[in-house]
Order: C-alpha cells, then sequence, then structure tokens
C-alpha cells in the first residue's frame, strides 16, 4: 500500500518481533471491514445482533479482568524522569523496551497482524495527525475503523513522509500482571501489551490523542485537552461554540448531546455536538482559539444512557455501533444495560456471558460497559464537525463532582486565574449511603491519567499559551453536582445545563452582569433562566443558594491544592503559587 521506507522498515521489524502469521493492511474498503466481522463472528470475538433492529451492530465482551483504563500501568517514558513529572509512572525508555520485546516476541504466532494506517483529524488538515496502529486484533480495527478516520487515504496523505506515531498492540495472554500502556513521547511511539480494552488498545484515542498529543503540543504552541466541544445555536441563526473539560464519570458525553429544554427548543435554539471527549486546539488567524474534534466516532459508557438522559447518544447507537460487556438479550438479539429503560430482558446473558437473572441483584452490564459509534450517525451532530479549520471557541468550561464547595457556576477573573482553577480541579466519589462527604481527587483540567509530560510544565504551557491569544476564550468552572441535606442533587442537570451555558455565552458576549466574589465572577441568581423549573423546586433562593460561596469550603480546598502543587514538584509555575496565595488572601 505504500512505499514509505520509514514505515515499511518499522513494520519489518515489529514482524520480526512478533512473528505474526500474515500481515494485513487496513484499506478502509466496506468489502474489508465486513470479511473482518464475519471473521470475528466465526470466532466469537464478536456476536451478530438482530440486524433488522440493529443493522451493522455487534457485540464483545472483553476478559472479566480487562474492563477499564490501568492508570497504575501505564507509563511515560522519556529519557529523564524529570520529563515525565511526578504524576505520571516513569521507567528508563531501554528498560522499558527490555521488558516490552520479551512480551512482544512471538507473541504473534499463529495470528494476523493488522497494520491500520489512520488519522486524528480530517485527514490531510492543518489540525491532523497520522498514526499507524499494528494490532493482532479484529476487534480493535474494527473499533479504529469507528473512532478514527483509517485506511488508504490516510497512507496516500502521508506519502513518504516519516513523521507519524507509531502504534504496537499486541492481546498476547490478557495477563493483568504483565499489562503495560506505553509511550515515548520523545519517539513518537505507544506500546500496548496484554490487554484488549478500548481505552488501553485504541491507540488513536488516550494514547495518541491525548499524551502523545499534549507532549506534541507542548512543543508545537497548541493544545490537546481531554474536552468536549459543543455549539450553541441561537434562534437568529448564530452559533457560538464552548470546549469543555470534566473528569471520566462526569456526564461530558451527555453534555456535548444536551437536548435543549422545551422552553428553548421552542425559540428555535439548537445544540450541536462537534465532540465528546477530545479537543485540538489551536491558534486561528484571528486571534481566536479554534478547536476540531480529532475523533471520528464515540466511545461511550453505556449504563445511564437512556431516552431521557441522552437520547441522541442512545440514537447514534442504533446502527454501525459496536457494544462492549453489555447485556446479551437472547430474546431478540439486542442489548441491554443498567439505566436504559425498567425492563431488563428476562431471558439474557450479563457482560461476562453468563446466564443472567435480572432478579437476583447482580449488575447484568459492566458499570464502564461501552459502544463505539460512529458521529455521523449522531442526530445532532454540528454541521462543522468535518471543517478541518475547527470552530472558534468563545468560552473554556471545567467542571467536577463537588457536593458542596463549587457554585453552580463562576467566571475566573482572566485567564491566569482560569489557569488557577484548571489545576485546582478535583472531584469527588459520593457516599450518599452514609452521607459521608466524599473522597476528592485531584485532576487538573481533567488531565491527570493523560499529560504526556510534567504537569508542571504543563501548567507552565497554559500560562504561556494565554500570552499567545489575542482574543482567548473566557475561562469558567461549572458544577452541575451540588447535594442537599439529604444527599440528592438541587440542580435538575442533563438538558437543564443549558440555562448555564447560556449564562457562560452572555458572559463572553459582555451581556450579562455578575458579583465579584473571592472565587471569581458569579451569576446574579435572577440572570440564570429558571422559567419553568419550578416543579424541579428550583426557585429564585434555590440558585443562590447553588450560587454561595463558603470561603472556609475554599480554604479547606486551597490546603488539597497545595498539597498537590507540592506532588507535582519542582515544575509548578511560580505564577500558580501566587494566584494561590491571593485566593487565600481573597478568601480570608
Ligand atoms: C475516559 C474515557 O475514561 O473517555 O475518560 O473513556
Ligand atoms: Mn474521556
Amino acid at each position: 500500500m505504500t512505499n514509505n521506507k520509514a514505515v515499511l522498515n518499522w513494520i519489518e521489524e515489529m514482524k520480526v518481533l512478533t512473528q505474526p502469521d500474515q500481515v494485513v493492511w487496513i484499506d478502509g474498503s466496506d468489502a474489508q471491514r465486513d470479511a473482518l466481522r464475519a471473521e470475528a463472528c466465526s470466532t466469537g470475538e464478536l456476536v451478530k445482533l438482530n440486524q433488522d433492529k440493529l443493522p451493522g451492530c455487534y457485540l464483545h465482551r472483553t476478559a472479566v479482568n480487562d474492563v477499564a483504563r490501568v492508570e497504575g500501568r501505564t507509563f511515560i517514558c522519556t529519557k529523564t524522569k524529570e520529563d515525565a513529572g511526578n504524576i505520571n509512572n516513569w521507567c528508563d525508555p531501554d528498560e522499558m523496551k527490555a521488558k516490552l520485546n520479551a512480551l512482544y516476541e512471538g507473541s504473534m504466532k499463529g495470528r494476523t497482524m493488522y497494520v491500520i494506517p489512520y488519522s486524528m483529524g480530517i485527514v490531510g488538515s492543518d489540525f491532523a495527525k497520522i498514526g499507524i496502529e499494528l494490532t493482532d486484533s479484529i476487534y480493535v480495527v474494527l473499533n479504529m475503523l469507528i473512532m478514527t478516520r483509517a485506511g488508504k487515504e490516510v497512507i496516500d496523505a502521508l506519502g513518504d513522509c516519516p513523521e507519524f506515531v507509531k502504534g504496537l498492540h499486541a492481546r498476547k495472554d490478557i495477563d493483568e500482571e504483565n499489562r503495560y500502556i506505553v509511550h515515548f513521547p520523545e519517539e513518537n511511539l505507544i506500546c500496548s501489551v496484554n490487554s484488549g480494552y478500548g481505552g488501553n488498545v485504541l491507540l488513536g484515542k488516550k494514547c495518541f490523542a491525548l499524551r502523545i498529543a499534549s507532549y506534541l503540543a507542548h512543543n508545537e504552541g497548541w493544545f490537546a485537552e481531554h474536552m468536549l466541544i459543543l455549539g450553541i445555536e441561537y434562534p437568529n441563526g448564530d452559533t457560538k461554540y464552548i470546549a469543555a473539560a470534566f473528569p471520566s464519570a462526569c456526564g461530558k458525553t451527555n453534555l456535548a448531546m444536551l437536548i435543549p429544554p422545551e422552553l428553548f427548543k421552542k425559540q428555535g435554539y439548537k445544540v450541536w455536538c462537534v465532540g465528546d471527549d477530545i479537543a485540538w486546539l489551536r491558534i486561528g488567524a484571528d486571534g481566536k482559539l479554534w478547536a476540531v474534534n480529532p475523533e471520528n466516532g464515540f466511545f461511550g459508557v453505556a449504563p445511564g444512557t437512556n431516552v431521557k438522559s441522552n437520547p441522541n447518544a442512545l440514537a447514534t447507537t442504533m446502527k454501525e455501533t459496536i457494544f462492549t460487556n453489555v447485556v446479551h438479550n437472547l430474546d431478540n438479539d439486542t442489548v441491554w444495560w443498567e439505566g436504559l429503560d425498567k425492563n431488563p430482558p428476562k431471558n439474557a446473558l450479563n457482560w461476562k456471558g453468563e446466564k443472567w437473572d435480572c432478579e437476583d441483584g447482580s449488575k447484568g452490564a459492566h458499570p464502564n460497559s461501552r459502544f463505539t459509534a460512529m458521529a455521523a450517525n449522531c442526530p445532532c451532530i454540528s454541521k462543522e464537525f468535518n471543517n478541518p479549520a475547527g470552530v472558534p471557541i468563545d468560552a473554556i468550561v471545567f467542571g467536577g463532582r463537588r457536593a458542596k464547595t463549587a457554585p453552580l457556576v463562576y467566571q475566573s477573573f482572566d485567564w491566569n486565574h482560569g489557569v488557577y482553577v484548571g489545576s485546582a480541579m478535583a472531584s469527588e466519589t459520593t457516599a450518599a449511603a452514609t452521607g459521608a462527604v466524599g473522597v476528592v481527587r485531584r485532576d487538573p483540567m481533567a488531565m491527570r491519567p493523560f499529560v504526556g509530560y510534567n504537569m508542571g510544565d504543563y501548567f507552565a504551557h497554559w500560562l504561556e499559551m494565554g500570552k499567545k491569544i489575542p482574543n482567548a476564550p473566557k475561562i469558567f468552572n461549572v458544577n452541575w453536582f451540588r447535594t442537599n441535606e439529604e444527599g440528592k442533587f438541587i440542580w435538575p442537570g442533563f438538558g437543564d445545563n443549558m440555562r448555564v451555558l447560556l449564562w457562560i455565552l452572555d458572559r463572553c458576549a459582555g451581556k450579562a452582569d455578575a458579583v465579584e466574589t473571592p472565587i471569581g465572577y458569579v451569576p446574579k441568581a435572577e440572570d440564570i433562566n429558571i422559567e419553568g423549573l419550578a416543579d424541579a423546586g428550583i426557585t429564585l433562593d434555590v440558585v443562590k443558594d447553588l450560587l454561595s460561596v463558603d470561603n472556609n469550603l475554599w480554604l479547606e480546598d486551597a490546603d488539597g491544592v497545595e498539597e498537590f502543587y507540592k506532588i507535582v514538584g519542582d515544575h509548578m509555575p511560580e505564577e500558580l503559587y501566587n494566584q494561590l496565595a491571593a485566593f487565600r488572601n481573597r478568601l480570608k
């Protein structure tokens, strides 16, 4: 498929190492994809679902010990430990390669090595970067064909260029003790072994588009972020774009595909999804920050997805989708998961493939079960999704799950303060049953597991970029998860989050007022439109409560931020320590 020497030499080397029986290039054709689907069904790797109800849809089960990303076994192997920083696992690159080579050696004997040329971003566009993944898993190939733009046009676009991101994945024995997800950012290289779970093996996603890309972005002057991108279309036809970072399991896919409340729909408001997980952002000729979603599909969490929480995601999964670790309804060959509806199938297999009795109290689907679905099948996909220039970002929104501390929304005073707000991000695990306050995990910019270099340098990069963006987005923080005394969420969330996003965009347009507090600018309660929310218990007083700032809680939180900064260590920019000190002063 190519004469590219760098590509061919590397594949040859990996062939000698892993010793596959054959090598098959993925060309991106429907015929090849269909043949691979059929082969995977014949071996049980995939189960064909009801093609009338779910055309092009398949089910896959991972090994029971292989159901999530493994942060403890994820490494950034830069030449020096300092360059990887204290937040990442590090190992000397030569030492790690020796370990990996021993695992890879002969690992594809009796198997096929698939060569997947793929592009993160529109093939050939300024934003896009090319990767090649070698894998011995058809599941990986079929997922990559959904999640990325892959095939012959990508290898053609690469031409003779030696610059591409190498990714080697071998399923091996799915042995947890020898599972490794390793990045060599200085060599554009990713190695994954002993896993078959998406986040560990779809190397274009977290490994390339966040870890390797954040390293490249630092060197090249752009951002690779764990952010959704959405557009809000106003009744006059204008569309404004927001990029938002939330830790995993805070509802990013739901927000990205939000359905406006009836009141706004009637007025002509619409919400368009550009991306649900990753944004690459560059400074445009107009001095604004422009964003693309480098992916081509969604790898969404299934449980909790339903007609109310996210009808758009649900509709997206109705065709050409791979479901992983959900319930298999044997009566009609469809799928089910907790939170889909109140009718769990009676004749079904659970995510492990065992006969499942929905009344025995066990979970049918794994809590991290997934759908891999094409962005093109999403009813609210933005018409700019395939625009190589991306979309201009007016607001960056950070958020997390905070039972008490953070108000519904606030705006940072300026860019550097916004970087502080992002660096101080945290999310809580709730312990509703006992009413105990959750455990706080610091997750700056929602990038804790995904920064491919020293976290201190990452913060410095954010500060530096601020000086270079003439028309920088405004930076906000939201919290949909404040709870009352009974531990119940106060804000209705989901589509009603649009009310908060509209205040954010009004602020960006200079149309809304705000109250200055020690943490930043907080809305005047009457500026959050709550028309139609009386039934949900939302009154002006409740909004006032949702917007209240408790200085003591924030002072405690500041201690947590300082602790985290100390762990980040020497590379922590002084400016953020200054921001922290100024914050404490404002609170006292
Ligand atoms: C995540 C994901 O874990 O998107 O953040 O899968
Ligand atoms: Mn994510």
